[in-house]
């Protein structure tokens, strides 16, 4: 059996959690022979809600639970971990603006990723799953000078697999089918899926839908697909969201399928004519515990204009906090 490895998960007495936690505890995440130690950061208010499931997590008896740490306190939550979820995040209050949410949770990403950047171990991933994810995992790496911006990513798995979703039963086929999904940008309605490399069975997706489905339903859909979920559940996407994360940091820390790709929100390069250092969701393959943007996809106008469309969010979010950031 190997060494335990930490991993983290903040807001893990919320409702993406309760799905999250026994999942990256049964193996599902890092794979059925490494044993995890979960480090649970809550606010102080949630602790008490925060021991309930841990004592449930210790009532499953997973054999490769090594360990639980509970704590309100990023500096101890973040002590050693190979592995962060940042799953906790301010959410929109009544009357809340979209620049006080940002400024809210500017707050919190900042003294997390000073946490990090102080006790972390160096080759730490981080996930930022909390909204709006991808401006969060931007100020945490900010705050993090001395971890390489690389280790810091935001989800849009959740969006990617919704795509895939759609598409095959659109196509009448199965997600098995589906390679070379991609979705561009930001975890927000400005999101782009794109079909234009999306293979169904080999063949070219497009082939398969009309240009209309794909601009005024596919397209939609998948952008307001949170909204949909809220609307019909009472609360928003939780089970779902877990999934998402699990396959993300699985993709990362094992390796994307052969002769195919994910999604993942990246610190930019540059590639694609991508403003520098925005957190920018791609096409990426994962190997050797590390990513790589997929260079040479084609783009079309249609695509290009979409692609700058959510560039563009990205970027006013980045000055709406430029004050706060170092
Ligand atoms: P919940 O409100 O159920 O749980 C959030 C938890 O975070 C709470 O227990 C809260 O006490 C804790 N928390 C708040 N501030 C914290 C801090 N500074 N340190 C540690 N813990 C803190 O929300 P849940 O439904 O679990 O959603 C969590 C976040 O995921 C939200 O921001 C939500 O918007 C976001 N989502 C992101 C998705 C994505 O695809 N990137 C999809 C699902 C989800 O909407």
């Amino acid at each position: 059996m190997k060494a335990p490895v930490r991993v983290a998960v903040t807001g893990a007495a919320g409702q993406i959690s309760y799905s999250l936690l026994f999942r990256i505890a049964s193996g599902e995440m890092l794979g059925k022979d490494q044993p995890v130690i979960l480090q649970l950061l809550e606010i102080t208010p949630a602790l008490e809600a925060l021991k309930g499931v841990a004592m449930e997590l210790e009532d499953c008896a997973f054999p490769l639970l090594a360990g639980i740490v509970q704590s309100d306190d990023a500096t101890v939550a973040f002590k050693d971990i190979e592995y962060a979820l940042l799953v906790g995040a301010r959410p929109r209050g009544p009357g809340m603006e979209r620049k006080d949410l940002l400024e809210a949770n500017a707050a919190i990403f900042s003294a997390q990723g000073k946490a990090l950047n102080e006790v972390a171990a160096r080759n730490v991933k981080v996930l930022v799953v909390g909204n709006p994810a991808n401006t969060n995992a931007l100020i945490a790496q900010r705050n993090a000078p001395d971890l390489d911006p690389r280790n810091f990513t935001a989800m849009t798995r959740l969006d990617h697999n919704r795509a895939l979703s759609q598409l095959a039963n659109k196509t009448g086929s199965t997600v098995n089918d589906i390679t070379h999904m991609t979705i561009w940008g930001n975890h927000s309605a400005t999101q782009y899926p794109d079909l234009h490399q999306a293979k169904v069975k080999g063949e070219d997706a497009m082939g398969k839908v009309e240009q209309e489905w794909y601009e005024t339903d596919f397209i939609p859909t998948v952008q307001q697909r949170g909204a949909a979920i809220i609307k019909a559940r009472g609360a928003s996407s939780a089970a779902s969201a877990a999934n998402a994360a699990i396959d993300h940091m699985r993709d990362w820390a094992l390796g994307t399928a052969e002769g195919d790709w994910t999604s993942m929100a990246v610190y930019s390069d540059g590639s694609y004519g991508i403003q520098e250092g925005l957190i920018y969701s791609f096409p990426v393959t994962c190997k050797n515990g590390d990513w790589e943007i997929v260079q040479g996809v084609d783009i079309n106008e249609f695509s290009r204009e979409k692609m700058t469309a959510t560039e563009q969010e990205l970027a006013e979010e980045r000055d709406a906090v430029a004050h706060l950031l170092p």
